[in-house]
């Protein structure tokens, strides 16, 4: 087969080699031609939604030249790449984006306009890609754009779900999920029906020996799925470098229909076997930080990763190096434990397929992979049963056991005697059933383990992961602080912001070097600046303003304070906290004479987040923030100075306007729960001012910004355990204030008390293992300091600009640079501008 075109006619290539349009006049050459041919339509016919397709079409097109050459380039120069696997990348929209990476947005509004729409509207047409659940999948999305700008060869993996994160509806103040069907145009996507798969499951194991009478193992599976390969590029940020994220889509292995199944008249069961295949890549399990253990949920784990590390490998095999060289050419990064199964995949492709010895392959697997952690609740942490795995993987297993066999012999040897240790740290679990620990195999099989805080990298070393320092030594886990791309996070989400800071610091370097946003600190002083400043949060506020009255059609005062707390709903992130808190403001000024009433500060407390459908509890908080907001938000006596407002379906895009408009943002966890967090930084990085606990990288942002500009309350993490030991053995009394929050709910002030008994009952009857009585005191009197700061407007400005000044540190590019010196060993590979390489050099 004729891989490349020949010498001669490459010339005729070369002349033809599309140009990516670059002026109003181009641009609006290729939407129109977009729009009359792509989607045969017309200017008789062009909605807004034609409109976002054609210029969508038109960026694409701009998009996949550099990204062909990026990938030319990557594979001629045979640099070593790293592979991001994740089972989400919360990816949001990608028009915009794509428009300020190639620093094209000003030539897009301004041929929009000639064609008759506002660039707005047209960049709010688009289904947010939202293929995750929060803070882990945003995290994967911050680093593709990252590895992009600064140059790096990556790639990443995922799967191509068909139903994102469900969207959440608000009916009578209960969530409601309905499915979030996004693929019905996505310019973003090429399905690459050539790249696929085969992937097996269930079925047997025999042993076998070759030629030479070694042994070896050969599966024979009962169940094979076809992945097919999706891909989207990711463009960098003012640099023709364009990644590639690879997302994998599931069918039946046999195409459309089992034809002698349908022929033989069986046709139900043929559609059903097509349907299973495609279940597997159908829907994103919307839990975040719990394991249920569903069978479904391995499948799309095993899917992914076969899939994946067969990509990796064949492309590894065309550059024709020995295998001892993989891991000069290849890292392999473990987004959490969910594509831990890579590490024995990786192990049984070198050993039974290979034919590599068992210490050769191991050594290259654990050179190849790094394992980052996100978490410390034990209902996180992955455990499969031994059954489960054996049925579905049963290779799999027999390796995962072999693991274990070897990684104890050697624990035994330096620990001898101590079987206590080898229980403690076993792969298996020997509970009834039997459990794989996920969180442990990819310790074993990884060289370094990371953390993404200071406090949680620590926590994960005294903790979960004590035993494995002492087998292993410090060294091998890491911490590398989370970070956010101010690309999105400040250019994307706050243009005017970006543009007074780049007036400020004489152009935009800053978004590619955060550190420069320290010269801010010379402009405090400077009047103008700080005026308009302050003009642009209100412009945000103002904004949301109107986004809230058109959604929930309430009224709240731009002037007021927006105090927000918006990400997923869970018990340890502590919304009952701020709704209790909040409920306590409704009753204090309940309390006031009008007089008094006048002179206090007025808040608009604003809440977002999705529920996991099956979290019980985080519905009825979501339920109770929507029951105190339809009385307080009518209750005339209090009028503007309190308003509650529950935002319906937060989203990446949504996040992209709120976020700007915030005062003051809510991170409340209980100390030692929070990972890092990383909405935290966004606030801050837009202008906004944090109440907090010591907890993630709240710790990190203070020590940044000075504990002059943070509102830090509640318990340390070190004093958790006590807390907690005390509410148990009854040397607790709850907090009275508090008290009389629950006495007001039990009344029935805010809806029938039976729906929020429970509630109450976890922090009065069952422990209060998030210790929101212990720290509902200080939450309490931290917000009266807040109220009290926000009344001077100047000092206030002054926090707000000094804070954004002292955020360089929290760019996801310092972030990525770390992963890549001390982790992945990559060296950024720079992609010029020059295309066609008519031969190779
Ligand atoms: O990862 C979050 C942490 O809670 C947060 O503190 C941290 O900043 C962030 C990035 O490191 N973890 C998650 O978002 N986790 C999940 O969404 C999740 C999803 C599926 C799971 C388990 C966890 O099975």
């Amino acid at each position: 087969v004729q891989a490349s075109i020949p010498e001669p006619q490459r010339e005729a290539w070369a002349r033809n080699h599309h140009k990516a349009f670059q002026t109003k006049e181009d641009f609006e050459k290729e939407v129109v031609r977009h729009v009359e041919t792509t989607l045969a339509r017309s200017m008789f016919n062009c909605d807004e939604s034609a409109a976002y397709s054609a210029t969508g079409l038109a960026f694409r097109d701009r998009l996949v030249t550099r990204w062909n050459q990026t990938q030319q380039r990557q594979t001629f120069i045979d640099s070593k790449r790293v592979y991001y696997l994740s089972l989400e990348f919360l990816m949001g929209r990608a028009l915009d984006n794509a428009m300020l990476n190639a620093n094209l947005k000003d030539v897009a509004k301004a041929g929009l306009d000639d064609l008759g729409f506002r660039i707005e509207d047209i960049i709010e047409q688009e289904n947010d890609a939202a293929l995750g659940n929060g803070g882990l999948g945003r995290l994967a999305a911050c680093f593709l754009d990252s590895l992009a700008t600064l140059n790096y060869p990556a790639w990443g993996y995922g799967l191509r779900y068909r139903y994102g994160i469900f969207k959440q509806e608000i009916i009578d103040g209960y969530q409601v999920e309905v499915p979030d069907y996004w693929l019905d145009f996505n310019p973003w996507e090429f399905p690459r029906h050539d790249v696929t798969v085969d992937i097996q499951f269930f079925g047997h194991v025999h042993k076998m020996t070759d030629k030479n009478g070694k042994p070896f193992c050969h599966w024979e599976a009962g169940e094979t799925v076809q992945a097919v390969a999706y891909d989207m590029p990711i463009p960098g940020y003012d640099t023709p470098s364009t990644n590639n994220l690879r997302l994998w889509s599931s069918k039946a292995a046999s195409g459309e229909f089992d034809f002698q199944k349908f022929n033989s008249g069986d046709y139900e069961s043929s559609v059903g076997d097509q349907q299973r295949a495609e279940t597997i890549s159908a829907v994103l399990y919307p839990n975040d930080n719990l394991e249920r253990g569903k069978e479904l949920r391995l499948k799309q784990q095993y899917f992914w990763v076969a899939a994946s590390l067969y990509d990796i490998v064949r492309r590894f095999k065309k550059s024709k190096r020995t295998w001892k060289e993989f891991p000069d050419l290849v890292a392999i990064q473990l987004n959490d434990t969910h594509p831990t199964l890579a590490i024995v995949e990786l192990q049984r492709i070198l050993v039974d397929l290979e034919r590599l010895s068992w210490d050769e392959a191991w050594d290259i697997v654990t050179s190849t992979f790094g394992y980052t952690n996100h978490t410390v609740l034990p209902e996180a942490l992955e455990k499969w049963p031994v059954t489960l795995m054996q049925n579905l993987l049963p290779r799999h297993l027999q390796i995962i056991y072999d693991i274990n066999l070897f990684f104890l012999q050697a624990v035994e040897k330096r620990f001898p005697q101590d079987r206590d240790l080898l229980s403690r740290v076993s792969i298996i679990e020997e509970s009834q059933p039997k459990m794989v620990r996920m969180a442990f195999l990819a310790v074993v099989g990884s060289h370094k383990v990371n953390g993404v805080a200071e406090l949680h990298s620590d926590l994960i070393k005294t903790t979960i992961f004590k035993d494995f320092v002492e087998i292993y030594g410090p060294d091998k886990f890491t911490n590398v602080t989370n970070a956010i791309t101010p690309r999105r996070w400040l250019h994307q989400a706050n243009p005017r912001l970006s543009d007074l800071i780049a007036s400020k610091l004489g152009g935009y370097d800053f978004l590619k070097d955060l550190t420069q946003l320290s010269q801010l600190e010379l402009s405090l002083n400077d009047k103008a600046f700080r005026k308009e400043w302050a003009e642009i949060k209100y412009a945000n506020k103002v904004r949301l303003a109107k986004y809230i009255k058109a959604t929930t059609d309430v009224s709240v005062n731009p002037t007021a304070l927006f105090d927000v707390q918006v990400k997923r709903i869970h018990e340890y992130k502590r919304q009952q906290l701020n709704i209790f808190g909040v409920i306590h403001r409704y009753l204090t000024l309940k309390a006031m004479s009008p007089e008094e009433r006048k002179k206090q500060q007025p808040r608009v407390s604003i809440f977002g987040g999705k529920a996991a459908p099956g979290y019980w509890m985080a519905k009825h908080i979501i339920h109770l923030v929507n029951n105190v907001g339809s009385v307080v938000n009518k209750d005339e006596d209090i009028g503007d100075l309190l308003k509650v407002i529950f935002l319906e379906d937060y989203n990446v895009s949504k996040a992209e306007m709120i976020i700007p408009a915030s005062d003051l943002s809510e991170h409340i966890s209980t100390a030692g729960t929070e990972a890092s967090g990383t909405s935290n930084m966004k606030f801050v990085l837009n202008g906004g001012l944090i109440i907090g606990t010591c907890d993630g990288a709240n710790i990190e942002i203070t020590r940044e910004i000075g504990e002059n500009n943070i509102f830090l309350f509640g318990n340390l993490a070190e004093d958790v355990e006590d807390l907690r030991h005390a509410h148990t053995y009854g040397s607790h009394t709850l907090d009275p204030e508090l008290l009389a929050v629950f006495s007001e709910i039990q009344k029935g002030t805010f809806g029938a008390p039976h729906d929020f008994e429970a509630l109450i009952s976890a922090v009065r009857d069952h422990g209060d293992y998030y210790l929101v009585s212990d720290d509902f005191h200080s939450y309490i009197e931290t917000q009266a300091l807040v109220d009290e700061s926000y009344r001077n407007q100047e000092d206030w400005v002054t926090k707000t600009i000094t804070s954004v000044a002292r955020m360089g540190f929290f760019s996801s590019d310092r972030c990525i640079n770390e992963y890549a010196e001390e982790i992945w060993n990559i060296e950024p590979l720079q992609v010029g501008s020059e295309f066609p390489r008519l031969k190779k050099q």
